[in-house]
């Protein structure tokens, strides 16, 4: 093959790429819920696999719209970028010095300087309008059927339902050599936060130390935790399932050791799920949800 071939095999291969990651985004979204709700938190699973490129198939109708306007900046960065890498090749191969020996002294063109100054201003435009739509609509988090006060700590989370008065838990990681069938390394925890779906879920967070972060990359919830302080963000869980995230602000020694599960189920199962959780909690016995944490130095052992 000839070393123009070689190039167009490669630029094709490398666009070809682009074209499949771009899209891949939304293709696992396609898999059906279950019909057993109790099967249905374990059934479906959205969590971070090998070698994935692309946001996690959207969970949420906010993490849906982000997906949405990635996809469409890309886009059009690709055609800034490919038209601006045209005109560069050209300018270098017509104007070189050996075929070009006596460089014409033109200035100004109308014409195309107003065109160099309205084409990009309508492509701002056109990039602005949906991103201050989805800031609007990120920060709208009015009229939510319950609110999660979520406080991180050095290193587990802690989820106070405000709705479920007295609900009030730590969540902290599984440790690799505790680590059962069915559960993922670094992602498990110990108690879950547990979640409705189809239900505007608000969450309040805060830390109870130094910075931390409550990032749910497949619900569109990224907010940093700061101590003395409240942020809100917001979710709509569509399906059934369990949904992981992790904190992504530096938070110290055990960074990597707080993780968020959370597993979303039918409303009717999450509320017959906090009643079971209050009265067990109040007669302080331990269950699979509510059992006391494990010890810090525990945690601190099992991670190094
Ligand atoms: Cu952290």
């Amino acid at each position: 093959m000839t070393r123009k071939g070689v190039f167009v095999a490669r630029l094709a291969g490398w666009l070809a790429v682009m074209a499949v990651l771009m899209w891949h985004g939304g293709a696992a979204w396609a898999q059906s819920a279950p019909q057993d709700p109790a099967a249905a938190a374990n059934a479906y699973v959205n969590a971070p696999h090998d070698w994935e490129l692309w946001f996690p198939p959207a969970g949420s109708p906010m993490q849906a719209k982000i997906d949405w306007l990635m996809k469409y900046v890309l886009w059009i960065m690709a055609v800034v970028v490919g038209f601006v890498a045209i005109l560069m090749a050209v300018v270098i191969f017509r104007f070189r010095a050996r075929v070009n020996p006596k460089p014409s002294t033109t200035t100004h063109n109308t014409l195309l300087e107003v065109t160099w100054i309205v084409v990009p201003c309508l492509i701002l435009v056109a990039i602005i309008i949906p991103s201050i739509d989805l800031i609007y609509y990120e920060a709208d988090d009015t009229n939510p059927y319950m609110t999660v006060t979520v406080t991180g700590h050095q290193w587990y989370w802690e989820y106070k339902y405000d709705s479920v008065p007295g609900l009030d838990y730590t969540s902290y990681m599984i440790p690799d050599d505790q680590i059962k069938p069915g559960q993922i390394r670094r992602l498990s925890v110990d108690h879950p936060l547990v979640l409705p779906v189809g239900e505007k879920i608000r969450f309040v967070i805060s830390s109870a130390d130094v910075l931390h972060g409550f990032y749910l990359p497949s619900l569109g919830v990224q907010k940093y935790a700061i101590p003395g302080n409240t942020l809100t963000s917001w979710t709509i869980i569509r399906k059934p399932g369990t949904y992981y995230g992790q904190c992504n602000q530096i938070c110290g020694l055990n960074h990597d050791a707080i993780p968020i599960e959370i597993k979303a189920v039918p409303l009717n199962d999450y509320i017959a799920w906090t009643k079971m959780a209050l009265a067990n909690y109040t007669e302080n016995t331990v269950t699979p949800l509510l059992s006391s944490p494990m010890p810090r130095n525990q945690l601190a052992d099992a991670t190094r």
